[in-house]
């Protein structure tokens, strides 16, 4: 959907917290879905305020467009005693069991005090949350095996809550808190806006393929040379990317045609042309968690 986000902001955040602060009194525990290919920039502040005292499940969604290792180092930094992370690719896994599993494992507290009070634990419960585009529908539509989820939310249509039986340990509410991304620094923004996740006009495309060149100097540069057949790496964005124009022919009478070269630079990424790529390192962000 990612066109009418940000009619979304800040209008409808109110509504969207309050909703959540309602949902979130129903559920034992929450599921916060970010991409893994941006574990920090897709993270949503509300979660963090509203639901301090609750386990959470993250799941990092889109784990077959991250890169492997990176994924592993960002599970190691996010997990603990009340989160458990797992990475997912929503689309192809079967992830149902290992959802279910990694829920028990999470509120055995919770199931142990029931069955202490000779209770006989019911099932789970839990709500799904994340930022738009993360692959909620996708997750609750699979945990349903039907079309449960609607995919395109309309704010302020408020329904009866719709319980989703997974198994007969979990259930999970079938509308999905859909929130605003952290938006708090530049480096986020361009992140988001690079992965599409936010809308293209309220960002320069110069600005996205700039950055996301300098991340892949510093960080990926035998993708870079692989997927354009550089040779070498220039020392600046600006003629790593006129390079890359001349080999791929991104030119107009002759000269680099800037636009297209952005542009397309831009597409490259988001279709993964440059192969798996986590944009952010779990110990450079260490200090703006
Ligand atoms: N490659 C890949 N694509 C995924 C994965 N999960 C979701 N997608 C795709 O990401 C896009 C967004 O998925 P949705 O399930 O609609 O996301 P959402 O969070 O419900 O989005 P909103 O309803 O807009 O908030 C769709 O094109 C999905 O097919 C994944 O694990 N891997
Ligand atoms: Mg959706």
């Amino acid at each position: 959907m990612p066109s009418n986000v940000i009619q979304w902001f800040p209008g409808h955040m109110a509504k969207a917290r309050r909703q959540m602060e309602e949902n979130l009194k129903k559920v034992d525990f929450i599921i916060e879905i970010r991409d893994a290919r941006m574990p920090q920039s897709s993270k949503n502040p509300l979660i963090d305020e509203l639901a301090r005292n609750k386990p959470r499940l993250v799941i990092l969604s889109k784990k077959d467009k991250a890169d492997p290792a990176m994924t592993e180092a960002w599970i190691e930094k996010l997990s603990n005693d009340n989160t458990r992370v797992i990475a997912v690719d929503l689309i192809k896994e079967n992830f149902k069991n290992r959802i279910i599993q990694e829920s028990l494992a999470l509120n055995q507290a919770l199931i142990e005090k029931q069955k202490k009070r000779g209770i006989r634990p019911r099932a789970l419960r839990a709500m799904v949350a994340g930022i738009p585009n993360v692959g909620k529908s996708t997750m609750i539509n699979s945990l349903a095996g039907r079309k449960a989820a609607q995919t395109g939310d309309k704010p302020g249509v408020t329904k009866s809550l719709q319980w989703i039986k997974v198994g007969k340990d979990l259930e999970v509410l079938d509308t999905p808190g859909v929130l605003w991304p952290k938006f708090e620094s530049e480096k986020n923004g361009l992140i988001l806006a690079a992965l599409g996740s936010i809308k293209d006009d309220v960002v320069h495309m110069d600005d996205l393929a700039l950055y996301c060149c300098q991340y892949l100097m510093d960080h990926k540069p035998q993708a870079l040379m692989d997927t354009y057949g550089l040779e070498t790496i220039e020392e600046t964005p600006w003629p790593t990317l006129q390079a890359i124009a001349r080999k791929r022919g991104w030119l107009q009478k002759g000269d680099i045609d800037e636009n297209r070269t952005m542009r397309t630079f831009i597409q490259d990424i988001r279709s993964s042309k440059l192969g798996r790529i986590t944009w952010e390192q779990p110990d450079e962000d260490a200090a703006s968690e």
